[in-house]
């Protein structure tokens, strides 16, 4: 049956991908956008006619999502927006916690006061456990370490608390790294593929980034949302990590995409402390038990066949950019 959805972050790589799968299934997707005096869609641009999709401008920081909550009284509400780089948290922590907090507080009001029946998924984060000891779990106390992790905090235990004080059917997905073709090229995992595709092409000279030895859990995006999907349809609502349960340091990333375009990366890559963050998540890596035996979820893309989408398709793009120059 066809079911309407709310996306936040529709925009994004994951929103971006549930209103495409969303749509795929018949359903009516209903997807947020910032106004921004440049183009932002361009993730969507491949379903920007489908009929059944249908595009309102809002914010978190204001009350357009909750007034569209409570026009489309929608069954499902997917939360993907977010203020989501960590290292931009620390600069400016009032208007993370603005977007990620409170906007998600406004939502929660909204479904309790006027669309009890809607389903809820808050895309959470792993960031949570901040330096608590890998593997973490849904039982891991929580640490935050950064502005974002303090404002995603909150977030999840407002969830939780709608649930509890309520009745709501609201879930946290605690999600690792998501990462994919389409993942922002300001954080680490395109940041690397897209700087090495373009110097292996002589379009760049080197790669400045910050801490090399932290570790984490890198996933397709594609199984992320796989998992969140899973999640918002389960008999209860409840909080569940999702993440390839293997870890690896940013250097021995940085390693695998630079030997598979036959460079040396210590030969391009520069150690810059403006990269570094005043406090670092040492290491994420998922313990996935609860997900994969209570809802069946299992992954079907490994860490190496991740990377080599990414740098297959960052290679192409560096191509086109070089046969443009070229040409010029
Ligand atoms: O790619 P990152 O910026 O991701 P981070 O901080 O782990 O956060 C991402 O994952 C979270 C889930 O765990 C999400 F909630 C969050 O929204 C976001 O999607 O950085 C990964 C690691 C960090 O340890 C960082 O210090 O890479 C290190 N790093 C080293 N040099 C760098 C750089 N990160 C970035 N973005 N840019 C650098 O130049």
């Amino acid at each position: 049956m066809s079911k309407s959805v709310i996306i936040t972050g529709v925009t994004g790589q994951i929103g971006s991908g549930f209103a495409r799968f969303l749509l795929n299934e018949g359903h009516e997707v209903h997807g947020i956008i910032r106004r921004t005096s440049s183009f932002n869609t361009s993730r969507i641009d491949d379903v920007f006619s489908h009929p059944k999709l249908k595009l309102h401008y809002g914010d978190m920081t204001d009350g357009s999502v909750s007034n569209l909550i409570c026009d489309l009284k929608p069954d499902y509400f997917i939360n993907q927006a977010a203020m989501s780089h960590v290292a931009v948290s620390f600069d400016n922590p009032e208007y993370c916690f603005d977007v990620n907090a409170t906007g998600v507080i406004r939502c929660l009001e909204a479904i309790r006061r006027h669309s009890k029946h809607t389903r809820v998924l808050q895309a959470s984060t792993s960031e949570l456990y901040g330096d608590h000891v890998a593997p973490q779990n849904e039982l891991t106390p929580f640490k935050p370490r950064s502005p974002y992790a303090v404002s995603k905090l909150a977030a999840l235990a407002s969830v939780v608390n709608y649930r509890e004080a309520y009745n709501i059917f609201a879930a946290n997905s605690i999600t690792f790294n998501t990462e994919g073709p389409a993942r922002g090229a300001t954080f680490l995992t395109r940041k690397v593929t897209l700087a090495a595709a373009r110097i292996s092409l002589g379009l760049q000279k080197e790669l400045r980034l910050g801490n090399l030895c932290s570790k984490r859990s890198w996933t397709h995006y594609e199984d992320q949302l796989d998992g969140q999907w899973l999640v918002l349809n389960a008999d209860e609502p409840d909080d569940y990590c999702i993440g390839l349960e293997e870890s690896h340091s940013i250097q021995e990333f940085v390693e695998i995409v630079f030997s598979k375009l036959n460079l040396d990366w210590k030969e391009f890559v520069i150690c810059d402390p403006r990269y570094f963050r005043p406090t670092e998540v040492d290491h994420l890596e998922p313990d996935c038990t609860k997900i994969r035996s209570k809802l069946g979820w299992k992954p079907k893309h490994t860490f190496q066949q991740l990377v080599d989408e990414m740098v297959k398709h960052d290679l192409d793009l560096a191509r086109k950019e070089k046969i443009l120059l070229d040409n010029k």
